[in-house]
């Protein structure tokens, strides 16, 4: 089992058709969506090449890999145009750790959920993989608008490892969970 893990697309044509290389030459098997597809928010600039509609219809040929969070800027206008479902958040068993994906404006490294060993989110546009006890925090970073001097980034879970990459492909951090 392979996944790609985007976050925080917020838009941008330029940024969804690196991924889109990224993905069709890796070969997964699915694709989670951290949220944050299309509207740029208040808080934000215009991402480069920002066209919303492009954007699904990019995401839109996947539709079946794909598992998709909802976040903080995605309205119910956003899943209309989009031909997969939005989920709050996602319980996945990886190899038998529990993995727990959200968007990160509830749940996140200072609000943790029950009964998890792994959380994935995005929202905070920094990538990062850290340990909190035993529970693994993981942040994607943003695919086309990362802050605080952090890279484009997006992640990739095997069976084994948590890898943080940037879109040179190459691997910024990465943690063994199982
Ligand atoms: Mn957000």
């Amino acid at each position: 089992m392979k996944i790609i893990v985007i976050s925080d697309i917020h838009g941008s044509l330029y940024y969804i058709r690196k991924i889109k290389d990224i993905i069709d030459r890796s070969n997964v098997d699915k694709i989670i969506l951290l949220g944050d597809l299309y509207y740029h928010g208040p808080r934000n600039p215009l991402t480069e090449e920002y066209n919303p509609q492009e954007v699904a219809n990019v995401l839109n040929n996947y539709k079946d890999k794909i598992l998709c969070i909802r976040g903080n800027c995605d309205a119910q206008v956003d899943e209309m145009i989009s031909d997969f479902r939005f989920s709050d958040n996602i319980r996945l068993e990886i190899n038998k750790k529990r993995f727990f994906f959200t968007h990160g404006h509830k749940y996140n490294e200072n609000n943790l959920p029950e009964n998890i060993d792994v959380i994935v989110y995005g929202h905070f546009h920094t990538g990062f993989i850290k340990k909190i006890g035993d529970i693994i925090c993981v942040n994607s970073g943003s695919i086309s608008l990362p802050k605080n001097n952090t890279p484009n980034s997006y992640l990739i879970i095997d069976n084994e490892y948590i890898n943080l990459i940037d879109l040179d492909e190459h691997v910024i951090d990465k943690i063994k969970f199982n």
